[in-house]
């Protein structure tokens, strides 16, 4: 399912150009338009649910699944070690309600990374 007014399903759904790094069945990974580190990636499921929350009750597999391929990429892009951030709600800084993981390294992170 998706929503036709979710900047992240016009993604999926190739409408919206994206630097995509990683795409399986259930989840797209692409690299964030406005990078906050030197390697700075979003892991999406390709099914709109609004948060991490949601996937872990929704599509457990898929937010496995999405744990897998950032590790993927830190595997190919920063030695395996990064962090990978969830942003829950505006107060927390989530601006775009498609869950999506920040897989996040190749410097130095501070807290406001
Ligand atoms: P947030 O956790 O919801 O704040 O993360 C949204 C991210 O999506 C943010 O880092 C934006 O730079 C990024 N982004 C993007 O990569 N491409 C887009 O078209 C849009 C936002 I809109």
């Amino acid at each position: 399912m998706s929503t036709t007014d979710c900047i992240f399903c016009k993604i999926v759904a190739g409408e919206i150009p994206s630097t995509t790094v990683v795409e399986t069945e259930n989840v797209i990974a692409f690299r964030d338009i406005a990078p906050k580190a030197p390697v700075h990636v979003l892991v999406a499921s390709k099914q709109h649910v609004p948060n991490v929350a949601a996937a872990a009750r929704e599509i457990p597999e898929v937010l496995a699944e999405m744990a897998q391929v950032a590790q993927q990429i830190a595997d190919a892009e920063c030695d395996g070690e990064y962090r990978l951030i969830f942003n829950t709600g505006p107060a927390a800084g989530q601006t775009v309600f498609h869950v999506h993981g920040h897989v996040m390294n190749g410097g130095a992170l501070g807290w406001d990374a």
